[in-house]
């Protein structure tokens, strides 16, 4: 066995004698954190032995499209996705409580510790191939340094990418590397030196930004077959995140598993505090690829630790790249669910429409809008008979219903199917950011966030952040009865930021504006046009640019909400 290993595969060898002319032509550089330097390969500031791994992997990998390949930028939350897609993946064959190997086993030992260096190893592919499928491939590589058979046509594998705030990652990985340094005896590496080669891009599998950028396009352009994650999310809604995992790997929990916990039991199994507080993750352990011990991959696992390491010069300098390159590939773009309705003119509920046909509508607003949301039209769930007066406008069938009303609006049917549908819909095509409604869809969509923050609906998905209400009316105001779902929904003011837009010639304007009276400072636009979805003038743009910063100003606060409260709790 032994010898074997020794025996290096012919292919290998010519890859290898490949790599040794080559990093001979590549530019040098880096922070020495581990006594080696890195090369600039492809774009990337990689060590040689990520090179030969990757090379290797062009050269010999042959990859099959139940492959899952687990990919990070260092310190963003790789050992929790290991153990995560371990335990999803493994859930029928151990126990959570007993005989779980994540009980007695480091989560880098469960799924190797990189892909990059398996390939390595025994001097030929034959560990690899020997894994059975679907088989865990992890791994720190950009998106871009992946052969085009493992990253698109009909082969690819799926990619699972888990990114993190760079302040938090860096911090994370200065800490990471002096634990290292020590255990090598090589001198500490000072916060200012360690960011200034962070900042610049040249380190340890930097730049960071451009990492997660070659994901996150992957992941808009095919989202079948590149998820992306965020830790901060992950971390505020762990089972929401944890279902969206098991569906992207195929495996979603069935009735019987949700009514079990399975998804809250794999939570804990895999949770910070539980891993961390494991024998196995402590008392000097090592990982089976040697190199360091188990502890070294967890130290407080909080979102937002930058803020006891950093100086305001550093913040202000990380978050600016950030911003400059996120901004024009609309990272921090915000998902919308949009919910259609059009009037017939009817005094009662339940004109029917179309996704399509609301898209249509809102794309008379300008690109300058749309290009900050992400919108995603859905089409009610009951199908509808034909509707003369949108024939009449043009527009095709199939049309769609959400929920009815009785004649004087007092009562309603089918309402909290809807809201069980949307929830489901948001479960499986989320997460979303907010609600756009028109008409009942912005009844609908108004009477959402109050249920959600009561806990009687939308339980399973993340907090809804905003809501846009076109032409919308309150439920148990002027008009409208109250579905018993709903009974609290406007029991106090809520908070989130909302944009009304209101037309003056709707005759339902007074319900429109009582419904705008129901949230805390409210954003408004009024035009003068009726019960429509309006073209938006400069007036109204204006409003709706404050109001889209807004949105995205309570979400960083939100995340500095976190961090406070992570903070009190030390
Ligand atoms: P790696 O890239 O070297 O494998 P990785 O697991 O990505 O490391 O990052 C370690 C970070 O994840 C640590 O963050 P911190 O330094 O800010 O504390 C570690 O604490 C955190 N971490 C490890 N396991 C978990 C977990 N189960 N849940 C949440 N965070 C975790």
């Amino acid at each position: 066995m032994e010898e074997r290993q020794e025996i290096i595969d012919e292919g290998y060898q010519k890859t290898y004698k490949k790599l040794e002319e080559m990093l001979e032509t590549l530019p040098k550089g880096g922070d020495q954190t581990l006594g080696h330097g890195l090369f600039l390969y492809k774009g990337f500031w990689l060590p040689d032995i990520h090179i030969k791994g990757n090379m290797l992997i062009h050269d010999h990998f042959k990859p099959r499209p139940t492959d899952i390949v687990l990919s990070s930028f260092p310190k963003c939350g790789t050992t929790w996705l290991k153990a995560l897609c371990f335990a999803i993946i493994n859930r029928n064959s151990y126990n959570f409580d007993k005989n779980h190997p994540l009980l007695t086993s480091n989560p880098h030992d469960l799924t190797g510790l990189g892909f990059e260096r398996l390939i390595q190893e025994g001097g030929s592919t034959s560990l690899v191939e020997t894994l059975p499928s679907p088989r865990l491939l992890p791994t720190h590589l950009a998106f871009s340094l992946f052969p085009d058979s493992m990253a698109s046509g009909s082969g690819a594998c799926r990619f699972v990418y888990i990114c993190r705030n760079p302040k938090d990652a860096f911090v994370s990985l200065w800490h990471f590397f002096n634990k290292l340094r020590r255990l090598k005896q090589v001198p500490q590496l000072s916060l200012e030196d360690a960011f200034d080669s962070f900042s610049k891009g040249v380190s340890f599998l930097g730049p960071f930004w451009d990492h997660v950028l070659g994901y996150w396009k992957a992941s808009l352009e095919s989202p079948n077959k590149v998820l992306f994650l965020k830790y901060e999310d992950m971390m505020r809604e762990p089972s929401v995140y944890v279902r969206k995992l098991a569906e992207f790997l195929d495996l979603p929990f069935s009735e019987d598993e949700e009514n079990e916990g399975i998804v809250e039991k794999i939570v804990n199994l895999c949770s910070f505090e539980n891993l961390s507080n494991l024998d196995v993750n402590k008392n000097n352990n090592i990982i089976k690829a040697g190199l360091v011990n188990t502890s070294s991959f967890f130290r407080k696992g909080q979102v937002g630790d930058w803020i006891n390491h950093l100086s305001p010069e550093m913040v202000k300098v990380l978050d600016q790249i950030t911003q400059e390159s996120f901004q024009a590939s609309s990272l921090e773009l915000l998902l919308v669910a949009v919910f259609p309705t059009l009037s017939q003119g009817h005094d009662r509920l339940g004109g029917s429409s179309s996704g399509k046909i609301l898209n249509t509508q809102i794309h008379r607003w300008p690109e300058t809008v749309l290009e900050k949301l992400d919108l995603v039209f859905l089409d009610a769930p009951i199908p509808a008979e034909e509707n003369p007066v949108l024939q009449e406008q043009g527009f095709d069938p199939p049309f769609y219903n959400w929920f009815q009303s009785n004649e004087d609006m007092s009562e309603f049917t089918y309402f909290e199917e809807c809201v069980a549908y949307l929830e489901d819909y948001m479960i499986k095509n989320g997460p979303f950011d907010g609600f756009l409604g028109f008409s009942e869809g912005a009844i609908l969509s108004a009477s959402l966030p109050g249920m959600q923050r009561d806990g009687l609906a939308l339980t399973k998905v993340p907090k809804i952040k905003f809501v846009i209400l076109i032409a919308g009316a309150k439920f148990g105001g002027i008009k409208l009865g109250l579905p018993k779902l709903a009974s609290t929904a406007f029991s106090v003011p809520l908070e989130l930021p909302s944009l009304h837009i209101i037309g003056d010639l709707d005759r339902i304007k007074p319900q429109s504006i009582e419904l705008m009276e129901a949230f805390v400072d409210p954003f408004v636009i009024y035009h003068p046009e009726g019960h429509t979805i309006p073209k938006l003038d400069e007036k109204s743009l204006e409003v709706m640019f404050a109001f889209i910063e807004r949105i995205q100003e309570t979400i960083r606060t939100d995340e500095a909400r976190i961090i406070l409260n992570e903070k009190s709790k030390l």
